[in-house]
């Protein structure tokens, strides 16, 4: 399994954008698009439906050796063997977080100011999102924190940290510029004509050295 400091493009696969029935056949896009890290963000959907779509992701990402996240939901892992979860500033704290799941399991936690992204840290998340940068139909009420913080975070912070929120292929090499060197994406990546090969473009802009 890839180490989440080998993992610099983390991909969403996000039923708001897919249906249940289209998330094998675009997990096997990003994984062939060398995606290094997945979630399922599945909110509204039922447990059972979480899981369902969890147990199509899980072979295919298990045989790429790419760590499944799941969003929300710590207690799911009892369930499944994915390697962690993701909690919100509103959601879980870290320990509850490790507790809810019941095993050893990655935490990540989406934060949006640098004394929230200090204070993760001190929880021990094992990475953090960071954003939204810019404003997103992904998360249209989130108010987007700009790129002029990135650099700073990146100082003060030793973890870790996807940058998220409107990232996509045409604004990459600023927001690299910016300070940025890991970038978690959903929408530019899921509504791509050709998912893996937009996969495989940003993860090059992104990956100025090899970075796996
Ligand atoms: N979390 P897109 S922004 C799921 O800032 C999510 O915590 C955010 O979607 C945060 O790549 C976001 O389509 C949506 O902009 C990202």
């Amino acid at each position: 399994m890839k180490p989440i400091s080998h993992c610099f493009l983390y991909g969403i696969v996000d039923l708001g954008y897919l249906a249940p029935d289209q998330v094998s056949r675009v997990t096997d896009q990003l994984l062939e698009g060398g995606i290094d890290m997945l979630q399922l963000r599945a909110k509204g959907h039922s447990n059972p439906q979480i899981l369902k779509c969890a147990d199509f992701m899980l072979p295919l990402t298990r045989m790429a050796g790419v760590p499944l996240i799941l969003n929300d939901h710590p207690d799911l892992l009892r369930e499944v063997a994915a390697e962690g979860c993701h909690v919100g500033q509103e959601d879980y704290g870290v320990a509850e977080a490790r507790d809810l799941a019941g095993r050893d399991c990655l935490v990540g936690k989406s934060t949006h100011t640098l004394a929230q992204a200090l204070a993760a840290e001190r929880e021990g998340a094992d990475y953090l999102g960071f954003g939204p940068l810019f404003p997103t139909a992904t998360k249209p009420t989130a108010i987007a924190v700009g790129l002029a913080g990135i650099r700073a975070l990146h100082e003060q912070v030793n973890l870790p940290i996807y940058c998220i929120g409107g990232v996509k292929l045409g604004n990459i090499g600023e927001i690299v510029s910016a300070g940025a060197k890991r970038v978690c994406i959903v929408s530019d990546l899921l509504l791509a004509a050709d998912v893996t090969k937009r996969t495989a473009e940003i993860k090059s802009a992104l990956c100025i050295d090899p970075c796996s």
